[in-house]
């Protein structure tokens, strides 16, 4: 059976290339919900009806655990409803707060992410459990998500890394004044700026990737439930709610070196 991750649009591939880079014999069925993209903007109760329609969605595709990669879903999704879910569920969101927990030294630490997610207070409730005494820093990042979807990344040409930096400095300045030793990037999209974040914050800073971590954790959680692949064959089929062809354009964007498979169109909105 496959594992089942979904995301707003295309940003939850930075999830899709870390399973892949970690757990490469295992199939994964992929749901990005393009036609109503961005979630980030959106209100708590829109965003939890969008999010229980895709988890049935990939329920529907018999998958054996579920992967919120989205910063702003995984940030709406109550614990309690992911509990009753028939397969086990991990959001990116549990993920990287215990990882900022683990590194952090000083105790204070920085998150940023879409409006939603930042307004949710996700990651303060989980931090304060976690870390006694712990100062956040938490600021959302609109420009990010367009900026990254333009190619305005790491590696992009000079211009336009001079743009996203700029950019990169008006949001950050404030969290980098505040003393953290660690950054949450708490949204799909954000590792794609990571050297650019980091050069701002200096190397002080240890920078926390959710994908990455939620990777490392699904890895743990299927080994620990016997859930791992035995006879998979390492394939990706991606579903979309508009037409393919910006998904299809962008994704090797998020996906680098780790090539897709097929895109097909459903409608996710009944
Ligand atoms: N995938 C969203 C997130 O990680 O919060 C970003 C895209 C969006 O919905 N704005």
């Amino acid at each position: 059976r496959p594992i089942g991750v979904f995301d707003s649009g295309l940003g939850g591939l930075t999830g899709v290339r870390e399973l892949r880079k970690r757990l490469p014999h295992e199939d994964i069925i992929y749901f990005g919900d393009t036609g109503r993209v961005p979630y980030g903007s959106r209100s708590p109760e829109t965003i939890l009806q969008y999010a229980r329609q895709d988890v049935a969605f990939l329920l529907s595709k018999n998958v054996k655990c579920i992967m919120a990669a989205c910063g702003t879903v995984s940030s709406t999704y109550p614990a309690a409803e992911a509990a009753q879910l028939p397969v086990p569920y991990l959001g990116v969101v549990d993920a990287a707060a215990r990882e900022a927990a683990f590194v952090t030294r000083n105790r204070r630490i920085g998150v940023i992410g879409t409006a939603a997610t930042i307004r949710s207070r996700s990651y303060e409730k989980l931090l304060r459990q976690l870390v006694p005494g712990v100062e956040i820093t938490a600021r959302p990042c609109p420009l990010f998500v367009p900026l990254v979807e333009a190619g305005y990344v790491d590696h992009s040409e000079a211009g336009k890394q001079q743009i996203t930096k700029l950019v990169i400095a008006q949001y950050l300045t404030e969290v980098r004044e505040a003393g953290v030793d660690t950054l949450i990037l708490g949204c799909t999209h954000y590792p794609l700026l990571k050297s650019m974040i980091g050069e701002f914050m200096g190397p002080g800073v240890t920078l926390v990737d959710p994908a990455m971590t939620a990777a490392h954790h699904l890895e743990r959680m299927l080994a620990e439930r016997g859930l791992r692949a035995s006879h998979e064959s390492g394939q990706a089929h991606f579903y979309v709610s508009d037409v393919p062809d910006s998904f299809v354009q962008t994704a090797d964007l998020f996906l680098g070196e780790y090539k897709g498979g097929p895109v097909e169109q459903i409608a996710i909105d009944k």
